[in-house]
This record gives C-alpha cells, structure tokens and sequence, in this order.
C-alpha cells in the first residue's frame, strides 16, 4: 500500500510540469489568436456575428470607438468562454469516473491558484483600461464647437434650437419643433464638432439616436447636460425618448437628418430667414413628403373614451 501511494505521488509530481506546460500553451494559442484577430478589421468581425447584437458601427467618430470597444471586449469574452469551456470539458471526460477505487485526492496546487488569480485581475484591468480611455474620449468636451444645439424636451415633444454659443446665457438664431402632427427634425452637418445641451421643460426625458450609440437624460432645472459629437455619415436617423416620462412617451420621436456642411448652412440660413422646418428641408432637396421625417411618423394622440385595448386607438402605436 505504502509503495503504492509513492508511485502515485511520483505520477503526479511527473505530470505537474507537463501540466504547466500545457496551460503555457493555452496562453501562447490565446496570444496568437489574438494576433490572428487583429489582422482582421474590428468592423469586420462584428458585421460576421450581427454586431453582437448593436445597431452597427453607428453614425459618429464616438460611436465608433464605442463600437470597437464593445466588438474587442465580445471577442476577448468569447476567447476567455471557449478556453473555459474546453477545460470543463476536458476535466469532464478526462477524469470521469473509471471504477469504484478512490481517485488521487489533492488539495491544492500553487501555480495553478495564482494562475486563476493573477489572470482575471489582469483581464479586468485589460476592460477597465480601454474603457476608461473610451468613455473619456466620448465625453470629451472642446473649447470651440462648431455647433452648439439646445436639446429642449417636454411633454411630449421636442424642440431644438441652434445657438450661437454655449451656456444659457447664448441666442437661438433658430429652432424647430415638434407637435402632435408633425415629428420634429434636427439637421446637423457631418465632420464639425456639434454640441449638445439638453434642459425639460417639465419631467425627466433622455435624447436617444440609437445610430449614434448614445442616449443622455434630459433634466429639467438648473442641470444641463452637455456632450459632443462629430457626425461622419449622411442619412436620416430616427431619435427617441429613452426615460419613461408620462403617457405619451413611447410617442417622443424625432427624426436626425444629417447632411454635408453645405446644406447645413443653407437649411439654417433659410431658418434664419424665417422659414419654416418643411421649407427650409425644401431648400435642401428634401421636398414633398421627404420634406417630413421618413424613419417615424405621428401617433394619433386623440383618444375615445373606453379606448384602451381598441385597435384604432393609441395603443395600437402606428
Ligand atoms: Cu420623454
């Protein structure tokens, strides 16, 4: 018996460096698939799995970053999960039970715990890392703006006023806005840096381009929330209210409708000339019904008496 366990105890001594020599290259394949991914462009990978479940790459330089980070951090799960699950699996088979005799019983293994200490530490730091240079550069704010809007929400609506400089204390040169018949349209040009600052006019609301990959609540008070972004792709967007605000809320939509430097300045013009949003969208090509949002369109707001639950009514949310 005694001879025995000293076998055993050889076997197991013997099979330790092979062991680590294993687990050394199951970090080396790691690296070099790392590597491999690399080669590859981010966009590509996250246009081969649906974005991992994003809108795309979105519309703006911060969303893009946003973007890769998340693509980056998907793959590196992925990467970690497959490494895992081939271990569990491997124990799994590997030491399944082959008869009635107690397996060797070991109780810990030094290496191995700093391994699986030292490497999710190190990953998390990875994450936190390249998070916190994103989400700086995302919330970034600069000194000279190319454009500043005020994002003014309110039940249930929005309007947004172009100003010529930053703070309350600036004047809309221009604005539109939305009601229960029209949906409200902001223009913005591509390639300038757009501020934004959002005050309510009553509740709690939060300004959401899904395509930018951004949504910030709008307070109202003395808050005022400010971001910036550099829109890079023309095209129209739809916006939403993405804080439960009241009864209508599901019906705050907005359309952005981003265009080159050009036209921006020739739909502001026109605004500053006193016309009005469907005239100055004209102005730009944007005539008959492209003159009006085309990604969201009114809810009919009128409501019957007993009309819940009734197709024609609100609910029903066209
Ligand atoms: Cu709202």
């Amino acid at each position: 018996m005694l001879r025995r366990q000293k076998q055993v105890g050889a076997r197991s001594s013997a099979t330790r460096p092979r062991a680590l020599g294993r687990a050394a290259g199951l970090g080396l394949g790691g690296a070099t698939l790392l590597t491999l991914l690399s080669g590859c462009s981010i966009e590509d990978w996250g246009s081969a799995f649906g974005h991992f479940g994003w809108p795309g790459r979105g519309i703006s330089l911060q969303a893009h970053q946003m973007y890769d980070l998340w693509i980056a951090s998907t793959i590196a799960a992925l990467v970690v999960g497959v490494g895992v699950w081939g271990l569990i699996f491997w124990c799994v088979i590997r030491y399944r039970k082959r008869g009635e005799e107690l397996p060797v019983q070991t109780r810990f293994n030094m290496p191995l715990e700093i391994l699986y200490t030292v490497t999710p530490v190190l990953i998390v730091a990875v994450l936190f890392y390249y998070t916190a240079i994103v989400q700086t550069s995302v919330d970034k704010l600069s000194k000279n703006p190319d454009q500043v809007v005020e994002v003014v929400a309110f039940k249930w609506n929005w309007q947004f006023n172009y100003r010529d400089g930053m703070g309350e204390e600036a004047n809309t040169v221009a604005s539109t806005i939305g009601s229960s018949d029209v949906i409200p349209i902001l223009v913005l040009p591509v390639g300038q840096k757009i501020r934004f600052e959002e005050t309510s006019k009553d509740v709690i609301h939060s300004f959401w381009v899904p395509e930018m990959l951004f949504k910030r609540d709008v307070f109202p008070g003395s808050v005022r929330n400010v971001f910036e972004v550099t829109l890079d792709k023309e095209g129209r967007y739809v916006g939403r209210c993405a804080e439960l605000c009241g009864t209508y809320h599901a019906f705050m939509n907005f359309e952005l409708v981003t265009v080159s430097e050009a036209k921006f300045n020739q739909f502001l013009e026109s605004k500053k000339g006193g016309a009005s949003t469907q005239e100055a969208m004209a102005v730009i090509g944007f005539t008959g019904a492209d003159a009006y949002a085309t990604t969201t369109s009114p809810f009919n707001t009128r409501r019957q008496t007993h009309s819940w639950n009734q197709p024609e009514t609100v609910a029903a949310g066209k």
